[in-house]
């Protein structure tokens, strides 16, 4: 009986020695590093650049991480490429920043099948199967623009325009992006909602300053009459501002056009210290932290939220001190 027990015990042993080098993996026998593959989306703006930091910072090698960072230039083929090449390499985690939500069951799939749990971080996949991701960390893009919308009604109650003819100039980040998808929500449902709200035109600015400047320069040519620009990122708002300027047009405080923009980062925040932009809507990048310690959470067995949502906030130029800016982290 002994025997027989040792029999089964050693091909028990077998077993699972072949389950384990079924999955390859990139730890250095001698690291106890953790690995984890980050497909980021791109650097198109100061806020992903912020995020990257932030990333950077928080899965450093002093805090027990070997990070593999791949930049995908905005284009999902090189994220999906990216992720790919992590479960090949068999990393520990996956974070992905997705570009935009759909097109990711596959690729989701595989790095289930290889037992490589995945972190989305920032803007959300559509999928079918909830658990082919840990958690999702990032911000409520539709609470951003409908709060960006309740101040716009509020605004023009309060300089006595609230039966004007209001028209809208609608600058988009990257279509197809949760942030893109939610911060359009809330304005197309408000001038559906508003008979004296009208979008003159929705401008695909992909987050990016030249791209904003280039839309907004050239619809300027057609059509100057413009009561608001919706800008869903800073940047894009940094490029009409120029595209503005060299129209001739007044802007911000005291100007002809209203002009909202969603980041917050700190030069936008200046620009509303100095009257330029009327509504900066918050939008925080900082969420390596928070991935750090999802990973915590995962490692020690803690059960996860499906979906984290971040604090945010709005600033006017009447919320703003010099001293506030300068403490900001992005
Ligand atoms: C929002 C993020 C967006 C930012 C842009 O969380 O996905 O992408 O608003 C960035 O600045 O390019």
């Amino acid at each position: 009986m002994r025997v027989k027990i040792r029999l089964i015990a050693c091909a028990l042993a077998l077993l699972c020695l072949a389950g384990c080098a079924s999955r390859p993996t990139a730890k250095p026998q001698d690291s106890e590093l953790l690995v984890v593959g980050f497909s980021q989306l791109g650097s198109e703006s100061s806020w992903r650049l912020a995020n990257t930091a932030s990333m950077t910072a928080a899965l450093s090698r002093e805090k027990g991480y070997e990070l593999l960072l791949e930049n995908a230039k905005q284009k999902q083929d090189n994220q999906l490429a990216a992720v790919r090449n992590f479960i090949l390499q068999g990393v520990d985690l996956i974070v992905i920043a997705p570009v935009a939500e759909t097109g990711w069951e596959s690729v989701l799939q595989e790095a289930r099948d290889a037992q490589i749990p995945v972190i989305i971080m920032d803007r959300a996949v559509a999928v079918e199967d909830e658990s082919l991701y840990l958690s999702n960390v990032g911000s409520d893009f539709l609470r951003e623009g409908e709060r960006a919308v309740e101040w716009l009604r509020e605004e023009l109650e309060r300089r006595g325009r609230g039966e004007d003819e209001i028209r809208i100039l609608h600058l988009q980040g990257t279509y197809g992006a949760t942030s893109q998808l939610m911060r359009t929500k809330p304005i197309e449902d408000a001038v559906r909602a508003m008979p004296n709200w009208t979008i003159a035109a929705q401008l695909p600015g992909d987050y990016t300053e030249a791209k904003g400047y280039e839309v907004v320069r050239d619809y300027l040519r057609g059509d100057r009459d413009i009561d608001v620009i919706y800008s869903e990122n800073d940047n894009m708002t940094f490029g009409a501002m120029r595209a503005l300027d060299e129209a001739g047009l007044r802007y911000g405080e005291g100007g002809d056009v209203i002009l909202i923009s969603f980041d917050a980062v700190r030069e936008a925040l200046q620009y509303c210290l100095e009257g330029k932009i009327d509504l900066c809507v918050e939008c925080n990048p900082l969420h390596g932290p928070r991935v750090e310690e999802l990973i915590r959470q995962y490692e020690e067995g803690e059960s996860i939220p499906k979906h984290i949502y971040v604090e945010e906030l709005i600033f006017t130029k009447d919320r703003l001190t010099q001293e506030l800016i300068d403490s900001r982290e992005y």
